[in-house]
C-alpha cells in the first residue's frame, strides 16, 4: 500500500466512525491559510461590520498553522438541527409568546458537537498515536463556515450560511485541525444564482450583497447585546427573544426540510416559545433552570428579558402594563427600566401614561429619563 492509499484508508475509517457516532456530514480539507477570507475580514473590520463576538486576531482566524504546529488537514463536521416545532403552543392575547431561534432549541450545540469531536479525536489517536489534534466549535479562532466550505460540507449562501444539499442551512459546524496529511474533499459547486429572497427579507437590511453581513444591524446580533437596542431596530425585533431565523426560513433551499433525527436538539416548546410575562419576573435560579441547557443562555437573562419587553410592545399587550410599570419603578437595571418605559409608551393608554409621569419625577438615571420621555411622546402622538 502506498502513502496515498494508506491515508485514504485512514480517512475512510474516520468517515465510518463519524457516521457511527451520529455525525451527519464530515469533510476533509487542507490546512493552508485562508488568504481570500483574510482580505474579506479586513474589509469587514474596516467597514465596521464585525459583531465583536469573533476572534480579534485575523492571523489566527485564517491560518490553522498558528493554532496547531505542523497543521496539515482540517476535518469539518456538521450536525443537523430541527426547523419545525411540533405542536407549537399558541401565542394569543393575554398569553403572548416569544421565540428562540432554532439554533438555541434543545441542548446547547456546543456541548453536543464538542462531545462528538472528542470521540472522533480519541478514535483518530487510536489509529494514529502520533497525531496532534485541536478541536473547535463556534468559539474557536477559525471561521467554521470557511472550513466547512473548503471541506465540501456545503456552499456559502447569500444569507452567509453554509447550505448543505441534504439538511439545508440547518446545520451546526465544528472542526478538527490535525497534523495528519488526510486527502482533501472538493468544495460544492453550487450557489444561490439569481435568488435574492433572504437579502430582501432581512428585517433590518443587514445582508449586504451576497454572503456579507453587517452584524451591527443583524437582528440575531441585536438580540444578544446587553445594552439598549438602538431605536431604529426596536420595532424590528418582533417577538424574537434570542437570535433570528428569517434569512433561513425564507430560503428555498430549506423548503420542506426538518431535521428531527437528533433527540438532543428536539425543543421543549415551552422553552423554544415561552410565555412573555413570566419571563419578566424570572429569578436567576429560574433562568438557569429554564434556559441553562440552551445556547441562548450565554449572555445571561438580561437581554432575553429586555427582548421580552420589546415583544410585549410589539404585540401592544395591555395586560402587560402593570408588569412593565413594576419593572419601571423597581428594577435595578437601567436597560430594563428604560426599555419598559419605551414599551409603555408604545402600548399606550392612561395607566401607562400615569406610570411614565410618576417614574419621571423619581428616576435618577439620565438614560432612563430619556426613554421615559420617548415613551411620553409616543403616547402624545397616539392621542
Ligand atoms: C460572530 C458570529 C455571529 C455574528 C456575525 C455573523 C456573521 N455572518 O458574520 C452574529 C451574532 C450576527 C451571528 C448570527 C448567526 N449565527 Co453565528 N457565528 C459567529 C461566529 C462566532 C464567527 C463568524 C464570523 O467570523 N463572521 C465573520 C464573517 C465574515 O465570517 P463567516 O460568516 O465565517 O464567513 C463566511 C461567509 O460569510 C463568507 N463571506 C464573508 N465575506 C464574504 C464576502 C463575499 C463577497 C462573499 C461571496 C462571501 C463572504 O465567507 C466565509 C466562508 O468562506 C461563527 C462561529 C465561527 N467560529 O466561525 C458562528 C456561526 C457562523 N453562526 C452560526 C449560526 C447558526 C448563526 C445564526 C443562524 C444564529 C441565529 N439563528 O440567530 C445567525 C445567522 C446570521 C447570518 N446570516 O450570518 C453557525 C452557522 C452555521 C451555518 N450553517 O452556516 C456558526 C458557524 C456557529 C456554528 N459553529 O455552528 N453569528
Amino acid at each position: 500500500m502506498n502513502d496515498l492509499q494508506y491515508w485514504e484508508q485512514t480517512k475512510q475509517s474516520i468517515i465510518d466512525y463519524a457516521k457511527e457516532i451520529g455525525i451527519d456530514k464530515i469533510g476533509f480539507a487542507s490546512a493552508d491559510p485562508f488568504t481570500t477570507l483574510k482580505e474579506r475580514l479586513l474589509v469587514h473590520r474596516e467597514k465596521g461590520y464585525e459583531s465583536g463576538f469573533e476572534e480579534p486576531d485575523l492571523e489566527k482566524r485564517t491560518n490553522p498553522e498558528l493554532l496547531l504546529d505542523g497543521a496539515r488537514s482540517l476535518i469539518s463536521i456538521a450536525l443537523a438541527y430541527p426547523s419545525k416545532l411540533k405542536n407549537p403552543p399558541k401565542s394569543e392575547p393575554g398569553a403572548y409568546r416569544g421565540i428562540l431561534c432554532r439554533a438555541a432549541w434543545g441542548t446547547d450545540y456546543h456541548h453536543v458537537l464538542r462531545d462528538k469531536l472528542d470521540k472522533l479525536t480519541r478514535f483518530i489517536m487510536e489509529l494514529e498515536p502520533g497525531a496532534r489534534i485541536e478541536s473547535m466549535v463556534d468559539t474557536g479562532a477559525l471561521s467554521d463556515r470557511a472550513v466547512a466550505e473548503r471541506a465540501g460540507i456545503g456552499f456559502v449562501g447569500k444569507n452567509c450560511a453554509i447550505i448543505t444539499p441534504e439538511f439545508g442551512s440547518w446545520v451546526y459546524l465544528g472542526e478538527l485541525v490535525t497534523n495528519l496529511p488526510l486527502p482533501s474533499d472538493h468544495p460544492i459547486e453550487e450557489g444561490c444564482g439569481d435568488c435574492n429572497i433572504c437579502v430582501d427579507a432581512c428585517p433590518t437590511g443587514a445582508l449586504i450583497q451576497g454572503g456579507q453581513l453587517d452584524a451591527q444591524r443583524c437582528v440575531a446580533y441585536l438580540t444578544q447585546v446587553k445594552d439598549f437596542i438602538p431605536d431604529e431596530f426596536r420595532g424590528k425585533i418582533g417577538n424574537r427573544l434570542y437570535g433570528c431565523d428569517t434569512c433561513q426560513t425564507v430560503c428555498p433551499k430549506n423548503r420542506r426540510i426538518d431535521n428531527d433525527h437528533h433527540a438532543e436538539f428536539q425543543p421543549d416548546p415551552e422553552i423554544a416559545k415561552p410565555l412573555l410575562i413570566p419571563l419578566l419576573q424570572m429569578s436567576n435560579k429560574e433562568f438557569k433552570e429554564k434556559f441553562g441547557q440552551s445556547s441562548s443562555s450565554w449572555r445571561g437573562k438580561k437581554p432575553i428579558q429586555r427582548n421580552a419587553i420589546l415583544a410585549l410592545a410589539h404585540f401592544k399587550d395591555r395586560t402587560a402594563v402593570p408588569h412593565l410599570e413594576r419593572l419601571l419603578f423597581e428594577d435595578p437595571r437601567p436597560v430594563i427600566r428604560g426599555t419598559a418605559a419605551w414599551a409603555l409608551g408604545k402600548i399606550g393608554g392612561e395607566q401607562a401614561q400615569e406610570a411614565l409621569i410618576t417614574a419621571k419625577a423619581k428616576e435618577a438615571s439620565p438614560e432612563v429619563v430619556e426613554e421615559i420621555e420617548k415613551g411620553m411622546s409616543m403616547i402624545r402622538e397616539q392621542a
